[in-house]
């Protein structure tokens, strides 16, 4: 069966669940259209309450394809706030990482939901390593373009969706608008879930990389599809391994996630009001 057919799109496909999880946001936040999907990653959780008002928040559990996250934390809700500017973002709390092994179609699914809830605009943020040693923990970032070293493909088909300017220029100008001095960078996208060897970095370095993590551009490519402009941000939280002598601890990405939190919270709610 062609997967791609449309009848098939009332049934089983990853746009049908979406509508399904869009119908259900709709109907308990009592919000018909909302602008701006914002994914917050580790270390930005702090923003959602400096962006506006919070109208309505639904535990994802109770939404169609939305899964508890793997990494324990406080529940993990969709989250509706209107923004001061007037605009409407949902928060998606439980970003669904590759490395989970759900799948592509668990990974795109926020993405596909927001868009069908209306959203076209995407705000991706995580935390990462870094590749430049100027960069210190707690360094935010605007991810210039990817490089997707998963091997997998959120698109499914003969999807030849074009990535060219995939991380919106006109948004990172306008990021730069609120922080003149917000540099840019490659992220680059390991499976994971462990960290990268120092030779891998290496090799993140050579082939254009300024930063890595395990996250975002499976997103980034689905909501491309979905017709979003989206906007980048990554926390560099550790310099990546073998950029800084010490090895990793995931105890210390947390606390400089923690560190970093008021003044990046403050920075992207800053950046949300002009979007
Ligand atoms: I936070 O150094 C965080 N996430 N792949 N490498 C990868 N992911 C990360 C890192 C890192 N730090």
């Amino acid at each position: 069966m062609n997967t791609n057919d449309a009848s098939d799109q009332t049934t089983n496909s990853p746009l049908a669940l979406a509508e399904k999880a869009a119908a259900v946001i709709r109907e308990r936040s009592g919000i018909d259209r909302h602008d701006i999907a914002l994914v917050l990653g580790s270390g930005w959780g702090g923003a959602a309450d400096l962006i506006g008002d919070t109208v309505s928040e639904i535990p994802a559990g109770e939404i169609p394809g939305f899964h508890a996250p793997a990494v324990a934390g406080h529940g993990a809700t969709l989250r509706s706030i209107r923004v001061d500017s007037g605009k409407i973002a949902l928060v998606l709390g439980s970003r669904t990482h590759f490395y989970e092994g759900k799948g592509v179609r668990a990974v795109a699914h926020g993405m596909r939901t927001a868009a069908a809830c209306g959203a076209t605009t995407a705000v991706l943020t995580n935390g990462c390593g870094g590749l430049r040693e100027e960069w210190e923990p707690g360094q935010p970032v605007l991810i210039s373009d990817h490089i997707n070293l998963t091997g997998a493909s959120p698109l499914e088909g003969a999807t030849f969706v074009d990535l060219t300017d995939l991380y919106a220029s006109r948004l990172r100008d306008l990021a730069r608008d609120v922080d003149p001095s917000l540099p840019d960078g490659v992220y680059v996208q390991f499976r994971g879930p462990h960290y990268e060897t120092p030779a891998e970095v290496q090799m993140a370095k050579i082939i254009g990389g300024d930063l890595v993590g395990m996250s975002t551009t499976l997103e980034a490519i689905a909501a491309r599809e979905a017709g979003m402009e989206i906007l980048g941000i990554s926390l560099v939280t550790n310099p990546a391994a073998g950029i800084s002598p010490t090895p990793l601890s995931h105890d210390e990405v947390i606390a400089a996630g923690r560190a970093a939190g008021p003044r990046i919270s403050r920075l992207l709610a800053d950046i949300i009001q002009r979007l």
